[in-house]
């Protein structure tokens, strides 16, 4: 027999038993069974991890025949499947989630506690797979969880990086990074499919020749083969039988030996290919929004996307499903432009592998595509070297060459003797150096084109796909991006979500409009007052995990003022600790002055080639040295930095925060989905407007939102007029005070270099228009203090922040990509009766 046929055997006989049974006697013994014959440990030497696995295993188990019936029943009823690539996915721990989503979290927690072990501590102990970098790996993890939660028939490709996002550390105030390790004791959510692997072609050249029909065909003659070997892991939606699949592919030599080379007694270079196969899935590029032309990059890229293609390619096979209706099955929605090499790889595969025509290929490749774009920022938009991209992928070049070509024919028509346009639009950048566009070719090869936000698709239509939309305005729309309430709510904040359930029942779980009911309850004092109670304990568990891991004392009374993201310059950090300093000042001046007391928390990463996010970094840092210690201030303002945020940690962050900081500059940030996050958790955003901060306020009411700044317009009209930094310098007291603390060495010892590189862009250069914005963000910052002093009325705004945030669902945003992109229904999932053992 061949190993990788499937064999059919006697039906399943399916009993209830300690691999299925949701009690919490069934759940203690089967993890007790686990602990021993899966992680082979006796309990007197088994560690926290052995104890997480055996949990693990004994939720896994449960998952297993909702996640089989699932696959059966969409392939039995031939449905159309959404397919997400993305080449981050950024899941964050699943035993919480999956416990939530089957409904036994607090059994789980009782048999885990009358076993004599700490439940927390379990959960803790996961080590979250970071395969992202920040809003758009955590959007792609939204999504399957929304998917599935709505019964879409839906599977998300992506890398197994064996090192996801770096683990920072913070010494001497500067950014440290590490390997992040999360494989090292062995992941139980995955499960190999070896059988499934597939081979990728990199490098070498092409060839023409005459197949058996006389047709001219093409044959690429690769340098380098790699296997791509699928690991599946299950998303089980909320409350549902749907569980659908995660399919991520690791890269291995396509032979494990170079047998020539083993033969002639060169060990070592018989091995050596494996290890250079095996280095394309190694890591995750650290980098939010730039991209960096790396040819390892592309390969991921292209490696990813054929594995996945021809993955979807093989399930149709299986089933004798001609190629021809590809796209009846298969909506393959590209998030960002990382997949965008699937527009040619579809192309190529559809023509030289299976021997279908151009104008068919042509036709099922923009029915099966579409194209979410994720931001405006030019350093963002991927093109790749000619050089580079023909050494490696010589066949996907003549590709695109003649999709340009057919392309360009088609803009000639449609705008006659217009050549700026066509050098404008063509998929290839023809100055100076020659590059491949690909938000280009992913707005040519899809049917839907969309941005994430309504002022980002606006924008994206007015200005960084412009041409495109003039072409073909059919294409484009919006989806606002939404978040998951399983995992940032119920899951991250049980005791609000016990409140809000015990007002309003649990429907707004997966109806989260019905979160409108709460509105009701604002006048009800006693409501007011246990809500309050609650955000207290938050904030107390908080600044307890503070003076553990930082060593600094905050008061859990004072305002928690949050800004929690990837650090970078367009979202600018460095504004509030403008803020920060300004308050330190009025305190300097003046040490009887009223200050709302406050603490001002960060967390983030920052991509380790940026120094100027890492300097802000330091910035943050120092600036917590001098003001947490300087007696001046007792203690009425605290900054802290919070090292290696990630998604386990920002579950902990949410729901802490008074206040929310979305400050980037107007026109910049594509959506923002930590926005939503906070505001859900009640809390109150101050912010400009610009992504989905606009949205929000709609929602929430302009009278419960802090808004400050400049709008895209002005940004725009200001920077066309000449911007001048060192005019608000000059003119602003208060900032240049603020300024100038900070160049004469007020952070630094008394050093003037270290912060100068930060000093001079603001003064000289200031691209993110900090100065511009600097005073109407003190303002708004001043009425949030008087705002808090009122606590009554506050708890009143908090309320109805979360009350109206039923908009950002992810759910909302998945059943808008069903209707009007992928075209996709929810399908029922029935699970087979039981059958009891011996009958
Ligand atoms: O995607 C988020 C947006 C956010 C945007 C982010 C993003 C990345 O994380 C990486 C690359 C990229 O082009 C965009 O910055 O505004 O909310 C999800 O759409």
């Amino acid at each position: 027999t061949v190993p990788n046929q499937p064999i059919e055997c006697v039906p399943t006989v399916v009993v209830e038993d300690d691999r299925t049974g949701l009690s919490v006697e069934t759940l203690k013994r089967a993890f007790q069974d686990n602990l021993f014959y899966i992680q082979g440990k006796f309990a007197n030497i088994a560690t926290q991890n052995d104890y997480y696995m055996a949990l693990a295993y004994t939720v896994r188990d449960r998952l297993l025949r909702r996640w089989l019936t699932t696959a059966e029943t969409h392939t039995h009823q031939g449905v159309r499947t959404v397919a997400y690539l993305s080449a981050e996915f950024l899941m964050g721990p699943h035993l919480g989630n999956n416990l939530i989503s089957l409904g036994i979290y607090d059994e789980a927690k009782q048999a885990i506690t009358e076993l004599g072990l700490d439940f927390d501590a379990l959960l803790q102990q996961e080590e979250e797979p970071g395969l992202g970098n920040g809003g758009l790996g955590r959007l792609a993890a939204c999504y399957l969880d929304s998917m599935a939660s709505l019964d879409i028939p839906s599977i998300g490709y992506g890398i197994r990086y064996e090192f996801g996002i770096f683990d920072q550390d913070i010494r001497d105030g500067w950014q440290i990074e590490s390997t992040d390790k999360w494989l090292r004791y062995g992941n139980p959510w995955e499960i190999s499919r070896p059988e499934w692997a597939v081979e990728v072609k990199l490098g070498g050249h092409t060839e023409r020749y005459t197949d058996e029909n006389g047709r001219n065909r093409t044959r690429w003659i690769p340098h380098e083969v790699v296997m791509g070997i699928p690991y599946d892991t299950p998303i089980l939606g909320y409350k549902t039988n749907t569980a659908t699949t995660l399919r991520l592919w690791s890269a291995a030599a396509a032979e494990s030996f170079d047998f020539a080379a083993f033969n002639s007694g060169d060990y070592f270079r018989a091995v050596q290919q494996k290890t250079v196969s095996e280095t394309l899935t190694k890591v995750l590029y650290p980098n939010d929004e730039s991209a960096q032309g790396k040819k390892l990059r592309l390969a991921q890229q292209i490696f990813f996307v054929s594995c996945s293609l021809q993955d979807m390619m093989l399930i149709l096979i299986r089933q004798g499903i001609p190629l021809e209706q590809f796209h009846e099955k298969f909506a393959v929605q590209l998030n960002d432009t990382h997949p965008a090499i699937a527009v040619a790889e579809l192309m190529r595969l559809l023509m030289d592998e299976h021997g279908i025509e151009w104008d068919t290929a042509w036709r099922i490749t923009q029915k099966t595509l579409s194209y979410t774009n994720h931001t405006l920022l030019p350093e963002a938009l991927e093109r790749w070297g000619m050089g580079l991209f023909s050494t490696l992928l010589p066949r996907h070049l003549e590709i695109i060459y003649e999709i340009n070509s057919q392309f360009l024919d088609d803009i000639r028509r449609k705008f006659p003797n217009d050549d700026a346009r066509l050098s404008r639009m063509s998929l290839i950048d023809e100055a100076g150096e020659r590059y491949v566009r690909m938000a280009h070719l992913a707005c040519v090869g899809s049917h839907a084109i969309n941005g994430v936000a309504a002022l980002h698709s606006e924008l994206l239509k007015q200005d960084v796909l412009r041409d495109f939309y003039e072409l073909y305005p059919e294409k484009f729309s919006n989806k606002t991006n939404g978040v998951t309430p399983r995992r940032f709510m119920v899951l991250s904040n049980p005791r609000l979500t016990n409140l809000i359930t015990s007002k309003i029942g649990d429907g707004w779980i997966k109806h989260l409009d019905d979160l409108r009911k709460l509105e009701a309850f604002v006048e009800d004092a006693d409501f007011r007052q246990q809500w309050r109670d609650i955000k207290l304990a938050i904030k107390q568990d908080l600044a307890t995990y503070i003076k553990q891991v930082n060593g600094i004392d905050v008061d859990p009374t004072s305002l928690f003022d949050i800004q929690a993201k990837r650090i970078h310059e367009y979202k600018r950090q460095h504004l509030d600790v403008l803020h920060i300093i300004t308050l330190y000042n009025r305190i300097k001046a003046n040490p009887d002055v009223h200050i709302t007391p406050r603490t001002f928390i960060f967390g983030g990463k920052a991509a380790p080639g940026y120094f100027m996010a890492k300097l802000i970094i330091k910035l943050i840092n120092s600036v917590g040295d001098v003001v947490n210690n300087d007696p001046d201030v007792r203690d009425r303002l605290k900054v802290v930095f919070l090292k290696d945020y990630n998604v386990k940690f920002a579950q902990r962050v949410y729901p802490a925060a008074d206040l929310s900081e979305q400050i980037s500059l107007a026109g910049k940030e594509a959506s923002g989905t930590g926005n939503m996050k906070f505001s859900m958790n009640g809390s109150l955003t101050i912010g400009t407007l610009d992504g989905a901060n606009v949205e929000i306020r709609d929602e929430v009411g302009a009278e419960n939102f802090f808004l400050f700044g400049l709008t895209t317009p002005e940004v725009y009209e200001l920077k066309a007029k000449g911007y001048n930094p060192y005019h608000y310098y000059e003119s602003n007291p208060a900032l240049k005070a603020v300024i100038d603390r900070i160049a004469s060495g007020g952070f630094s010892n008394g050093d003037t270099n270290l912060f100068n590189p930060l000093v001079s862009t603001l003064l000289y250069k200031d691209d993110y228009l900090l100065l511009a914005d600097y005073q109407s963000y003190i303002d708004c910052q001043d009425r949030v203090s008087q705002t808090y002093l009122d606590q009554e009325y506050w708890t009143r705004l908090s309320i109805l922040n979360s009350a109206r945030m039923g908009k950002f669902s992810s759910d909302r945003s998945i059943r808008e990509y069903c209707e009007d992109i992928w075209y996709v229904k929810p399908v029922a999932v029935e699970l087979k009766e039981y059958v009891q053992a011996g009958t």
